[in-house]
């Protein structure tokens, strides 16, 4: 979310929440989920992190010139969760005991987006496609 803009080089105005803001309780009675990210786009209000990422890649032309790429881009998202997933584990959880054995699995786990970065251009361009364009944003999130 804070990559992808800064990434093509659009402006994105971020409202990071302090754990003792969040935990006044406000903020998440106001959430949809309960839960940050929030996003809002002018007058579109959107939470859950993979459609705000499907929006912004929409948004910049990111998200695939035909049905092809797109479910490609689908497919290095729902990775990019996955992996995402066992590093909050590690981070929220053991960081201490687990930190050894997932950096020790990482090449594994990076395997899957390196594959598909070789089957773009021979591995020189990007995983899907070629690249772009302009939006303003706001996007909750928590530090
Ligand atoms: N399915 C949601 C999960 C969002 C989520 O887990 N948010 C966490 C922070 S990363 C949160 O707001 N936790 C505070 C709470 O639940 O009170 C998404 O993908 O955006």
């Amino acid at each position: 979310m804070r990559m992808m803009p800064a990434d093509q080089s659009q402006s994105l105005k971020e409202d990071v929440v302090s754990m003792e803001t969040w935990l006044q309780g406000f903020l998440k009675a106001s959430c949809m989920y309960g839960q940050l990210p929030k996003f809002q786009d002018g007058d579109l209000t959107l939470y859950q992190s993979n459609p705000i990422l499907r929006h912004l890649d929409r948004s910049l032309r990111l998200y695939g010139k035909d049905q092809r790429e797109v479910a490609l881009v689908d497919v290095a998202n729902n990775g990019m969760e996955d992996l995402c997933c066992k590093y909050v584990t590690l981070i929220y959880t053991n960081y201490e005991m687990s930190k050894e054995n997932c950096v020790k699995e990482l090449p594994g786990h990076l395997k899957p987006f390196e594959t598909l970065l070789s089957q773009n251009q021979g591995g020189q361009a990007f995983i899907v496609g070629t690249r772009s364009l302009s939006l303003t944003t706001t996007c909750w999130t928590c530090c």
